[in-house]
């Protein structure tokens, strides 16, 4: 099994990258983001809660995401491998991550995290909202605070993978092939 966790802030281009990592590497694709928007679209009581918390840029309580994770993972036992797009986004979620990984055997070999600095995310995050319709996307406002969740939240968890020994940093700017190809490197890296 080949477990990965794609690290970054939003609009570091986690989403873009893991579409065509699981083409490579024929893994699930994990995406909190993506389970949260589709409860929304569905219209649940898990949705419309979330919802409040993501249009105001905040983070979905742990437990919620932890739960949607733990069920995925039950749901595809015999997948070849997980990669893990926007999960742990605390240090709590990546514990809770480690101790449901052990009950596969099959712990995360390698953390990527990409690196885009404060302004790039936020013209992004700003000219994605043109189009695709997220209210999280739409105002600076907004996406200044999830960038900040983010730098308060999220960035430890680099540190607990980091101890770990299972983080790897790749720049984020620049040609989407061109850091898809350093994302491989660093995985094929893992492997040894
Ligand atoms: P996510 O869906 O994870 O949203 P995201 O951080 O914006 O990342 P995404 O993957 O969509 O964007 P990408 O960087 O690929 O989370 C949304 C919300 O859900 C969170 O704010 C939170 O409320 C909640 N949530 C999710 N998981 C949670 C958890 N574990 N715990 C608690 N709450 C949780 O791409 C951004 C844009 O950049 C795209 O338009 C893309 O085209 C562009 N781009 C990508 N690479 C580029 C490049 N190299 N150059 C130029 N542009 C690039």
């Amino acid at each position: 099994m080949l477990n990965l966790v794609l690290f970054g802030p939003p609009g570091a281009g986690k989403g873009t990258q893991s579409e065509k990592l699981i083409q490579k590497y024929n893994l699930v694709h994990l995406s909190t983001g993506d389970l949260l928007r589709s409860q929304i679209a569905a219209g649940t009581e898990l949705g419309l809660r979330a919802k409040q918390l993501m249009d105001h840029g905040l983070l979905v309580p742990d437990e919620v995401v932890i739960g949607m994770i733990e069920n995925k993972l039950r749901e595809n036992q015999s997948a070849p491998g997980f990669i893990f797009d926007g999960f742990p986004r605390t240090v709590l979620q990546a514990e809770a991550l480690d101790q449901l990984l052990s009950h596969y055997q099959a712990p995360i070999a390698t953390m990527i995290a990409l690196v885009v600095n404060d302004e790039e995310l936020i013209r992004r995050l700003l000219k994605r909202g043109e189009t695709s319709g997220r209210p999280d996307d739409r105002d600076e406002a907004t996406a200044r605070r999830r960038v900040s969740v983010y730098n308060k939240e999220t960035m430890p968890v680099a540190d607990y993978y980091s101890q770990q020994g299972k983080f790897a940093a790749i720049d984020g700017i620049g040609n989407i092939d061109d850091i898809f190809q350093a994302i491989c490197q660093k995985i094929e890296e893992s492997r040894l």
